[in-house]
Parts: C-alpha cells; sequence; structure tokens
C-alpha cells in the first residue's frame, strides 16, 4: 500500500512503529528540533508521524549547560534498526550536532535516541532499544505519554507509575513550551 505525504510523492507504508526522542540544548532549540521533525517527516521509508508537545527542563547530567528542550515522536517504518539508527546520526549531523568525545551528555544542537522499535530488544554495540533510561526522565515520559505510548515492554508499570516514582523537584525542573512559541521558531525554519 502507498499513500502520499505533504509534497504530493508516493511513500511505501511499512508497519515498524517507532518512537523517538529529541533533545537540545544549543543554539535555537525550537528550530533544530523543528528541522529535524521536518527531515523525518520528509523521509521515504518513514510514514504517519505525529509529534508531542515541547518541553523545556534543566539539564540531566552536567548542570554547567543550558536548559534543554525535549519531545518525541512516533512514526511507522519500513527501514531496520540499524538503518533508522543511520538516518537519525545523518539528521544529526546536519544539524551541526558536534560530539565531544569525552564529555557524556554534554550540550548538544541536536539528540535523536532511538525509544523504542515495536516491542524488539535490541542489545549491539551500535545500539540498546528499548533506550534504557526512560523512566528516569521526564523530558522523556511526557511526550511519551502526550503520544499516547505504553511501557508494558519495560516491565515497570504505566507512564503515571513512572512519573509518580520521580522526584518533586524533577516536577519542578520542567515546563511545557506554548504552541505560539513553537510556531514562531517552526516559521524561521521553513
Ligand atoms: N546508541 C545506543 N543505543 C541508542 C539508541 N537507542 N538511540 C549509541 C540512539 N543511539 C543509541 O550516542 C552515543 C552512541 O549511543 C551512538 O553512537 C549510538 O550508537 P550520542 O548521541 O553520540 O551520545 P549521547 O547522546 O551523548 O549519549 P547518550 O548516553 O545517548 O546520552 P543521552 O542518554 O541521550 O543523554 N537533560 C535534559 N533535560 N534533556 C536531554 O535531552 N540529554 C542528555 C543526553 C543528558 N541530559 C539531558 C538530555
Ligand atoms: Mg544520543
Amino acid at each position: 500500500m502507498r499513500h502520499s505525504n505533504s509534497s504530493g510523492c508516493a511513500k511505501q507504508l511499512d508497519n515498524t512503529l517507532c518512537y523517538v526522542a529529541l533533545g537540545s540544548n544549543l543554539g535555537d532549540s525550537i528550530s533544530y528540533l523543528n528541522k529535524a521533525i521536518q527531515a523525518l517527516g520528509d523521509h521515504p521509508d518513514i510514514t504517519q508521524l505525529s509529534v508531542s508537545k515541547f518541553y523545556k527542563s534543566k539539564p540531566h547530567g552536567p548542570q554547567d549547560q543550558p536548559d534543554y528542550i525535549n519531545a518525541a515522536v512516533k512514526f511507522k517504518t519500513s527501514l531496520s534498526p540499524e538503518a533508522l539508527l543511520d538516518v537519525l546520526q545523518e539528521i544529526e549531523n546536519n544539524n551541526q550536532r558536534v560530539r565531544q568525545g569525552v564529555v557524556r551528555w554534554g550540550a548538544r544542537t541536536l539528540d535523536l535516541d532511538l525509544l523504542f522499535y515495536a516491542d524488539k530488544v535490541i542489545e549491539t554495540k551500535r545500539l540498546s532499544v528499548p533506550h534504557p533510561r526512560i523512566c528516569e526522565r521526564l523530558f522523556v515520559l511526557l511526550p511519551l505519554q502526550d503520544l499516547g505510548a505504553g511501557l508494558k515492554r519495560l516491565g515497570k508499570g504505566t507512564i503515571k507509575d513512572c512519573i509518580h516514582a520521580l522526584s518533586e523537584k524533577a516536577l519542578n525542573d520542567i515546563k511545557e513550551i506554548a504552541d505560539d512559541d513553537k510556531s514562531s521558531h517552526r516559521k524561521n525554519t521553513s
């Protein structure tokens, strides 16, 4: 089966439901997220893309870096997990992502993490799926909740259970971004 995207091109439909987390804390973060969403939506092997709300939060890990903007997307794809990782890393590279080597969790223009690839558990040199830190991170849990994702595959209860297990400080450190703010940046990217 085929359908058309916004530019009218036919796209191959496939059935693997994936969730990807987006994060940025360097430069115009909202624009970087919007550019990544556009690149994923335009990819010929990706269909039915939905986007969560955007959130602003304090950094996890080293504190001497700017606040992050985070979101998540879900889509269907015919790409294998490794091929999808290649696409995610290419989009990061096209958006000025510089890997700093020694600084774990350092500042970045764009980070795209594969959270779920259907129900598959993947442990290879390049991929850990489901992403190992989902339940510790409100900036991942809230966008997943927006997208109606389930966490059954993690064996840690529901998204709400994971959110309630996090500290009050974590809850205070994250704020939803108004749609007006998102769209003003989206206009700047077109
Ligand atoms: N890799 C393994 N599994 C995956 C996966 N499921 N998705 C490998 C994507 N990549 C995966 O990634 C390093 C290697 O992980 C890749 O080469 C890939 O083969 P990277 O993007 O170069 O490095 P990274 O992102 O710095 O590492 P890491 O450990 O993935 O960091 P995280 O967990 O993404 O944390 N605070 C807030 N508020 N918001 C944030 O978004 N992000 C981080 C980064 C820290 N603090 C944050 C946020
Ligand atoms: Mg990453």
